[in-house]
């Protein structure tokens, strides 16, 4: 059911090409922008009329308003299981650790005598976060994106999930109980690109959402859709497709682990993506054995699990070595990367791209899914190359502050003489002239 990428016997190519040999899901996002744009420009036109002709349309709800009122965060609250209650907490208190560490303090560099430039962190205003509904139902995701952005000092934070039929128009209640353990209470029952828009674009009336500066937060295509068409106009988080697991795995790694695991991110969506590399064939053919009776045993075998194992996004890849496998997973960039190798350790400190790493038996993806305290936002389709999940980070600015004395200025004003008319912009010279009676100061003997 899962297919075999033989790479063993010739060298393996470089970069691109590498790439080109492995699985990956088609996510077509352009393709989406088309139907987006419109449902974007109309709900800045009509707001939250706009809002609710969607949540009829597409969730089959009739609502009157989209602020869901503060007695329903309350009553999510009292009605949760208490065993939930205490799971998320806990995964909320651990996300605080890791998160809380990440802040980033102001500095100053004496860059010259009299010259300095410092630069201090501000956080983004306002953000709107996105939960998903429907088939994604994740209180897990709200605190991966309420606690970073919580830690990072951001004054405003609002959250949009999707009506759900079943709960009144509400979005679904264990969301709505993750808000109010994490003291959020702007929250709007809004799904899809619509969401996105709500956010970019602000709404009015007394149902109405202040626009935010960022929406961060994992959605379906849609989603991921409106959010590139905002791109540039306020900021976002990396594109989040559908989940990836890869495994680094040798001889030394267990095929009960190696196959659940799999299976694991294959329980998301039927384009997930579940890869595992290795050097034994043993083990391959151990956990192909493996994934047959562990799948059979699992709930959503048909409609997620069995699609997504067999689709051409998932593969078990045999490679010479381990060296060779680390140039593999290096190719790949997963969203998630497990090793489970000897010195699993020393192994995992080597690779470069990946979203997380997870080393060693007992880091499943799925401790890191709700309380490692790690983040479970991360980039995906090839994105962990060039970006990286969510953190504090991402909620905040880095600003220079630039300090110069006069004599500082005077000191290098010759060079910035010099390069604006290389660039032919003699005004940035003249700026500088204009200091020292519009002629170059003589610099300090030194
Ligand atoms: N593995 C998903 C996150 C998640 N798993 C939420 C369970 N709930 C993407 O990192
Ligand atoms: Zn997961």
């Amino acid at each position: 059911m899962i297919s075999r990428i033989d790479l063993r016997g010739d060298a393996l190519p470089e970069g691109a090409a590498l790439r080109d040999l492995l699985p990956r899901a088609d996510f077509d996002v352009e393709a989406a922008l088309s139907k987006v744009r419109p449902i974007c420009e109309d709900v800045r036109h009509r707001g939250t009329a706009a809002l609710i002709d969607y949540a009829s349309m597409f969730d089959g709800v009739k609502l009157d308003r989209v602020r869901v009122p503060a007695e329903a965060l309350t009553r999510a609250l009292e009605v949760l299981d208490p065993a939930v209650r205490a799971a998320l907490e806990e995964s909320i208190r651990r996300a605080r650790i890791v998160h809380r560490a990440q802040r980033r303090a102001e500095h100053t560099t004496q860059v010259v005598p009299g010259g300095k430039v410092s630069e201090k962190w501000v956080p983004v205003s306002r953000v709107g976060l996105y939960a998903p509904g429907g088939r994604a139902v994740y209180p897990s995701s709200v605190i991966m994106n309420v606690v970073p952005a919580q830690e990072a000092g951001v004054a405003s934070i609002a959250l949009a999930s999707p009506p759900q039929r079943e709960f009144d128009g509400l979005p679904h209640p264990t969301i709505l109980a993750a808000c109010a353990l994490l003291g959020i209470d702007d929250v709007y029952a809004v799904g899809g690109a619509q969401a996105v828009a709500m956010f970019a674009y602000g709404t009015t009336g007394p149902d109405g959402c202040p626009p935010a500066d960022m929406v961060t937060g994992p959605g379906n295509i849609w989603v991921t859709a409106a959010k590139r068409y905002f791109a540039g106009r306020i900021g976002i988080d990396t594109e989040a497709g559908p989940t990836e697991i890869a495994i680094l795995a040798d001889a030394t790694a267990d095929p009960v682990h190696v196959a659940s695991d799999l299976i694991s991110q294959a329980e998301h969506d039927p384009l997930a993506a579940a890869v595992l590399v290795t050097d034994s064939v043993e083990l391959a053919d151990a956990v192909e054995r493996e994934l047959a009776p562990q799948t059979a045993a699992t709930k959503h075998v048909e409609e997620r699990i069995a699609p997504a194992l067999a689709g051409k996004q998932s593969a078990i890849v045999l490679v010479d070595g381990v060296e060779e496998g680390l140039r593999v997973v290096d190719a790949y960039g997963a969203e998630h990367l497990e090793v489970q190798t000897a010195d699993a350790a020393g192994i995992a400190a080597r690779v470069r791209n990946a979203g997380a790493i997870f080393v060693g038996p007992y880091a499943p993806v799925s401790l890191g899914d709700y309380c490692a305290g790690s983040n479970h936002v991360l980039p995906t389709g090839g994105c962990a190359c060039h970006s990286s999940g969510l953190s504090v980070q991402s909620f905040l600015r880095g600003i220079h502050i630039v300090d110069y004395t006069r004599d500082a200025l005077a000191d290098v004003a010759h060079h910035v003489v010099t390069l604006a008319e290389a660039e032919d912009l003699p005004a940035h010279g003249a700026a500088v002239k204009a200091r020292f009676g519009w002629k170059l100061p003589s610099r300090r003997p030194t």
